[in-house]
């Protein structure tokens, strides 16, 4: 009679409309942006050069063969884009600090303006009751330093990071209570070192055919432990000489894709263990437990860093808080032969294991734009079962989450604003998350990717995450899609 009326009770968890009051007290929803994505201006007020604006104005990256120099225009715009988030109702805002803006040149003299219009930002949300949760890295590296000394792989990134997020904590810490030093070192790593999809356009796979320089079974490893090494100092400042006065909390974003094996035999249960090892594994087995998972040292090998013992201190508890970035699900099958793997010699073939949103017969679930995209809502709280029990129940916030429109980027913007899809996606993964708060999950808070359609890396233009539609052929207007007013009445559901 209990599991019928536990079993009952899920169904109605998981199929009824729910809106934030079912939500515990304090439970925080935001949307979510990053500087490069969205800001635009990037010659404006001294700001300098990233390796994105390099690897975007290099032919043949974009698939569009756009770039971001407007992106949708944040940087004059914030004030407009912050009533469209206080009519909607968030309690916070997401978004990443252009490091180029602070430091031109990546070290040495601080760009005064820089500082300014973050000032601009901050105080314009707070004015709002928008509380700023702030992205220190989110993948816009001065181009400077990629220059002086290759970036995240020299360990000279490590200071020269620390004192740019020192001076976020100097500037900007009396207000913002919330960081994330990282946006998804994973997807870096790979996407810029391995496959050479992202900047800095690294790899060597396929004999060089897409990158003129890297080595893709080495430079992921090694800029993921710069990353790893580079957060802990930053911890260790925050902890030593602000946490006391300033009381915030410090976490990464990580991507992290949900495995489910595709059969049910041992093999396919160890290759998607192993999956989510080499995926969130890599970051989250050093800060939680001071070393690499088991599967990555033993096959990973000498091309795998390893952290002193001292290093391994600081890392190992450096985290406040745990963030998610979740949108899709893939199976994940043992890799017996491996002959791809062998061929490419990359890290991402180190897992030996086949991760794809398709088995044989079928697609895990609906396709939304994107072709690693496909809609799995149960997984949300797979996963945050997963992580309260390898991990201990840290607290949680899920700082990324949503879809991008079929058939952008042709789509009208009548079409585009009937996003029914959107809004079940939104609900059904809303759903499972509430599911594993009921389940004794640890889970703070919740961001939407993302506020306003945008420029997706690669993908330019042609992939709208957004709840607003931007209008790029009419100097970026935002026109709500009905997934607005739909967050709307969630937020608040007796207006
Ligand atoms: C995240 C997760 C996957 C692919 C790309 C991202 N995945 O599961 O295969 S990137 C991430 C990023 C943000 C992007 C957004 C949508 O932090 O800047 O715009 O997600 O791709």
């Amino acid at each position: 009679f209990i599991m019928a009326m536990i079993a009952l009770l899920e169904i109605h968890i998981c199929t009824s409309e729910i809106n934030r009051e079912n939500f515990p007290n304090g439970f925080v929803f935001g949307t979510a942006s990053s500087a490069f994505q969205y800001e635009g201006a990037v010659k404006e007020d001294g700001r300098g050069p990233s390796v994105w604006d390099t690897f975007s104005h290099t032919f043949g990256k974009i698939i569009d063969f756009s770039n971001a120099d407007v992106a949708v225009d944040q940087y004059h715009r914030y004030e407009e884009d912050i009533q469209l988030m206080k009519d909607m109702g968030v309690d916070a805002y997401r978004f990443s600090i252009s490091w180029s803006r602070i430091f031109p040149n990546g070290s040495g003299e601080i760009n005064q303006a820089g500082i300014d219009h973050y000032n601009k930002l901050i105080n314009a949300l707070l004015a709002k009751g928008i509380e700023p949760y702030v992205t220190i890295y989110h993948w816009d590296l001065p181009q400077a330093l990629e220059d002086k000394y290759n970036g995240w792989l020299n360990t000279s990134i490590i200071k020269d990071f620390a004192v740019y997020a020192e001076t976020c904590f100097q500037k900007f810490g009396d207000r913002v209570k919330h960081w994330i030093t990282f946006n998804e070192p994973h997807t870096f790593a790979t996407q810029g070192y391995d496959v050479g999809l992202q900047a800095p356009g690294r790899c060597s796979i396929l004999i060089h055919l897409f990158c003129r320089a890297g080595n893709s079974s080495t430079e992921p490893y090694i800029v993921a432990h710069n990353v790893l090494l580079s957060h802990a100092a930053v911890a260790d400042i925050y902890r030593k000489k602000y946490k006391k006065t300033q009381r915030g909390s410090l976490g990464i974003a990580f991507d992290v894709i949900w495995y489910e094996p595709e059969t049910n035999t041992k093999e396919d249960i160890d290759a998607a263990q192993r999956a989510q090892d080499f995926q969130l594994g890599w970051f989250l087995d050093p800060l939680m437990f001071g070393d690499y998972p088991n599967s990555m040292r033993s096959r990973v090998g000498s091309r795998l860093p390893k952290f002193s013992q001292s290093e391994a201190a600081l890392v190992k508890g450096s985290l406040d808080f745990v963030g998610i970035n979740h949108y899709t699900t893939f199976y994940a099958r043992n890799n017996s032969t491996n002959v791809i793997g062998t061929l490419l010699n990359d890290a991402i073939a180190d897992s030996g294991t086949v991760t794809l949103p398709f088995n044989g017969t079928k697609a895990i679930g609906e396709k939304a734009n994107s072709i690693w995209l496909y809609i799995v809502p149960q997984s949300m709280r797979s996963l945050m079962i997963y992580i309260k029990q390898k991990y201990g129940n840290p607290p949680v916030f899920i700082t990324e989450n949503g879809m991008d429109d079929p058939n952008s980027p042709l789509i009208s913007i009548k079409d585009a604003q009937k996003d029914e899809k959107r809004i079940r996606y939104l609900s059904g993964y809303l759903s499972y998350l509430l599911a594993s708060i009921k389940d004794g999950c640890n889970v703070k808070g919740y961001f939407v990717w993302s506020l306003l359609d945008n420029w997706e890396w690669a993908a330019g233009y042609t992939s709208r995450f957004g709840l607003y539609f931007v209008d790029y052929k009419d100097n970026q207007k935002r026109y709500p899609k009905q997934s607005v007013e739909w967050f709307k009445n969630f937020l608040q559901p007796t207006k």
